[in-house]
């Protein structure tokens, strides 16, 4: 605002209200109003003078006339922060104007060349979109409107062009210089520069562009493709982290082939280079040939790298190489298709994993998953379906509806047609649309086509958000089980009525009288309420439902205990055997937060519990990847959805208490077997799946201890954290030592922290177990520790590690009084300005408000609209902000 103009009050002082700025609201873009671009762009050649503080960047592209686009004589190009240096058509000055960040540039014939000149300042880009400078290296992110921070173009997926690109730098800053696709030309030019060119003969959107320059280096190996080729496989790395990425390229080669054997796909250049950078708002970038990623998913080392961490690298690995054809061969049509992509990759991903590492664990864990981050997602006020209808910032629809759900929704159609037929289905899609930019009905249509079945009305599953919840009811009808599904899909923000969608559920009929396991069979729920009859196994019938998760839904039954007692040990299916023991847990738990429990009711379902707990110890059946899994409670997060449902609401205090009472009961309950556990556990030191699974009951168990006998378990932790010869054993004895008191935590994190300063990742989970930690006094550290020399704003992995951390920490975020909301709208004004990305990141966890008790519910609105009064917010902030208080 001029502040000439500024009303002045009686009293001289500028009129605040008046001065403050007009709450700007960024536009509303909806998928129903696409239009495909009036202009062609075949090629484009990319000019950059590198520098940290200065890259000037010329563009040429050569556009024609699209003729399946209404015409335009205009050729508008967006830009964010650019101005342009010069512009010339065909080599003359050009007719051009700005349009707020966009520049429209005026075309008169059906074809030309249009050159365009940039200057950039990448050191100053804490956004880390577009060109930005890292650790003194230069690198791009360009998914999803970056592209337009580097110069003005079509920044829109469906415009798809071929790449030439010239990069030229100092040869001390910049020894490597890297762009998508082959290498067609490098050389010295005298006076300490150096130049490369680059060619990538696929044609690509703008969003997958990527350029990497500094001082790395390789590991390299060649992988050789079904058909033969030779592909140049690197890790680009800084030279002190190049021991740590053997695990990366053997992942990534685990990946090629995987591809080739399950999907038929194979890999299409003759390099693959990985590049890690340590300052990334996301988890990695599969730019054509030149994937970026967080160092956090490439290194790995047992010293420093935790089993869940490879665990991590190798499907992050997998996921960026998957996309070279679900995304990259393939692209979207517009950002409202995100999950062609990116559902499809995610259960790309999962499907390798669980090739990688068995089945049952890992779906497991990707349910878990789930429940934690899509299902409060999908009950609140930034609820979306898969294929979202607007937005205001695409960068907020990178969420766990888009890629996790979005996975289950082309699982549910893997399991309706078996995976012969599924392969079938998405040959056809790779066939049908290669080359394209495409739709996520596109999509569904190749697999009704080529897995030959009706989709009409699975479609829905594309439009109605908001997970469904099926009641199931049972009755015995001579000798068959008559089972009765109702279906209903809850009412979300702008959709206040829904139609019935096709559930597909793996059910069987088990016999608890005597002892007999039923046949599996699919069933296809299609109507709001339908009944099946399936054959009985004998007396006392138990139905086994949603086994393996075979969809995205909430069963609501009344089983009884002995019935879920009998499913948790007893059940063939491995995940529905972890589904009984969550679904007893999740009842007792939440009975007792709410106080519903009947007399007597406490007791016996903690009996039942300890008891399943009892049996998954002694289990000789059970290998310890498993066994840890039946010993993990359901999330506080997860315990919140279940105990908000109708007019019920949250609340986390109650949560907590019955939570961490349950680990302590069984903690005492079982003291000799957790003990022994431990012991056994303890002794096991091998580097093999067994050794990963020793590692992970020792842990599990270590926590329970910690909740009966904490003296006992901070002595047991201690002595693990000394033995630990790995970053598993070392990090789970510190987590346990974090929630305690005593001179152990201050010993073991201070040697820690002097082990591994030098490590930004290690240092980051010093302190995430900090943030994340049931110490009572944990907002006074998180506070302490953003103080501290190692403490930056300006690194995402960073401000992850601790405020991320602490508000994914129930117990510190939900403090009664409010002071846990607080700090976390702190840290999301005070980021905004930095990094709008990431701030806004952290607006759901206060948006859940309206699903938690009154007194939580009114601190945490209040801090919405504090942001909201503050006024200036990033497009990204206001955005989730303003649906978080609609
Ligand atoms: N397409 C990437 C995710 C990604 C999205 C946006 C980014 O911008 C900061 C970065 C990465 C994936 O699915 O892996
Ligand atoms: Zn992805």
């Amino acid at each position: 605002m001029d502040i000439a103009t500024t009303p002045i009050t009686p009293d001289g002082n500028p009129e605040l209200a008046d001065a403050a700025p007009t709450p700007h609201e960024p536009p509303v873009i909806r998928r129903e109003d696409y239009q495909p671009f009036p202009w062609l762009v075949p090629t484009t050649q990319l000019d950059f003078r590198l520098g940290l503080e200065a890259t000037t960047v010329t563009a040429t592209l050569q556009v024609e006339r699209n003729p399946a686009a209404a015409a335009s004589r205009e050729l508008c190009l967006n830009g964010d922060s650019l101005t342009a240096q010069s512009v010339t058509v065909d080599g003359a000055p050009a007719e051009w104007r700005m349009d707020g960040p966009d520049l429209i540039v005026t075309l008169p014939g059906e074809a030309h060349s249009v050159t365009i000149v940039t200057r950039i300042d990448p050191s100053a880009n804490t956004q880390l979109m577009g060109l930005y400078a890292s650790n003194g290296m230069l690198c791009t992110q360009c998914e999803s409107e970056g592209f337009r921070r580097i110069t003005f173009f079509p920044d829109r997926p469906d415009v798809l062009s071929t790449y030439a690109v010239r990069m030229e730098g100092d040869a001390n800053l910049f020894p490597i210089l890297l762009c998508n696709g082959n290498r067609t030309n490098a050389g010295e030019n005298g006076d300490g520069t150096h130049w490369a060119e680059w060619h990538d003969p696929w044609p690509k959107p703008s969003y997958l562009f990527a350029l990497v320059a500094g001082d790395l280096v390789a590991n390299s190996k060649p992988f050789v493709t079904v058909s033969g080729r030779e592909v140049e496989c690197n890790v680009w790395v800084r030279a002190e982290d190049l021991t740590r990425t053997d695990h990366a390229l053997e992942s990534l080669h685990r990946s090629m082939k995987w591809d080739e054997d399950v999907f038929g796909r194979e890999y299409d250049l003759d390099l693959y280079n990985i590049v890690a950078v340590s300052d990334f708002n996301m988890g990695a970038m599969e730019n054509k040939g030149l994937n970026v990623f967080n160092t956090k998913y490439v290194l790995a080392d047992p010293d420093t790298a935790t089993d869940a961490d490879f665990d991590a690298v190798e499907g992050v690995i997998a996921h960026e190489y998957f996309h070279n054809w679900s995304g990259n061969r393939i692209t979207c049509r517009d950002w409202f298709q995100l999950s062609l992509k990116e559902g499809f990759t995610v259960l790309r991903d999962q499907l390798f994993s669980q090739d990688m590492r068995g089945e049952a664990v890992k779906r497991i864990e990707d349910v878990r998953i789930l429940r934690a981050a899509q299902f409060p997602e999908d009950s609140g006020p930034l609820a979306h379906p898969i294929r979202p209808d607007s937005y205001r910032e695409i960068s907020n629809f990178y969420t766990a509806t888009v890629y996790n759900k979005g996975a289950e929704v082309i699982r549910m159609m893997r399991s309706m047609v078996g995976v012969e037929r599924f392969r079938a289905g998405t040959d056809l899609y790779f066939d049908r649309h290669d080359g394209e930019a495409a739709t996520c009905e596109d999509f569904i249509k190749a697999i009704e086509d080529g897995a030959g079945i009706d989709l009409a009305q699975f479609r829905r599953w594309y439009s109605q958000a908001g997970t469904p919840r099926v009641t199931v009811s049972q009755a015995v009808e001579g000798d068959t089980l008559k089972l009765t599904l109702k279906q209903t899909v809850p009412v979300t923000p702008g959709q206040p009525d829904k139609l019935p969608m096709p559930i597909p559920l793996r059910v069987a009929v088990h016999s608890r009288g005597q002892g007999a396991l039923g046949e599996e069979q699919l069933i296809v729920l299609t109507d709001e309420e339908q009944s099946f009859s399936l054959p009985l196994t004998g007396p006392d019938p138990v139905v086994s439902i949603n086994r393996g998760f075979t969809a995205p839904v909430v069963i609501e039954r009344a089983l009884q205990r002995e019935d879920l007692v009998f499913l948790a040990a007893h059940d063939d299916d491995p995940f529905a055997r972890s589904e009984a023991l969550q679904e007893l847990a999740v009842s007792h738990l939440v009975g007792t937060a709410s106080g519903s429990l009947a007399a007597g009711e406490q007791a016996a379902g903690e009996a039942a519990i300890i008891g399943a707990f009892r049996s998954s110890l002694a289990d000789n059946a059970l290998d310890d990847a498993m066994r840890g899994e039946l010993m993990v409670l359901p999330s506080e997060t997860y315990l919140f959805e279940v105990m908000a449902t109708g007019d019920r609401k949250a609340d986390p205090g109650a949560i907590h208490t019955a939570r961490e009472g349950l680990k302590a009961a069984i903690g005492t309950a079982l003291a000799d077997e957790l003990n022994a556990l431990h012991a056994r556990a303890s002794a096991v030191t091998l580097d093999d799946p067994a050794g990963r699974g020793a590692r992970k009951v020792k842990t599990i168990a270590l926590g329970l201890i910690a909740a009966a006998d904490p003296a006992r378990a901070a002595h047991l932790a201690a002595a693990q954290y000394d033995a630990a010869d790995n970053m598993t054993d070392r990090q789970g004895a510190l987590m346990v030592l974090c929630g305690l008191d005593g001179p152990e935590r201050e010993a073991k994190l201070a040697d820690f922290y002097a082990r591994y300063r030098d490590n930004a990742l290690v240092v980051d989970k010093w302190f995430t177990l900090q943030a994340l930690s049931l110490h009572p006094d944990v907002i006074a550290h998180v506070r302490q520790l953003a103080e501290h020399p190692d403490f930056t704003m300006k690194n995402p992995n960073r401000v992850r590690s601790l405020h991320m951390a602490f508000a994914g920490n129930p117990k510190g975020f939900h403090k009664a009084d409010g002071e846990g909301y607080r700090m976390v709208a702190d840290v999301i004004l005070a980021l905004d300005p930095i990094n709008p990305q990431t701030a806004a990141r952290f607006v759901p966890a206060l948006g859940r408000w309206r699903r938690i008790e009154p007194g939580r519910a009114a601190l945490m609105k209040g801090e919405l609209e504090r942001i909201m009064a503050a006024g200036n917010l990033s497009r990204d902030t206001f955005e989730q902000v303003s649906r978080s208080l609609e």
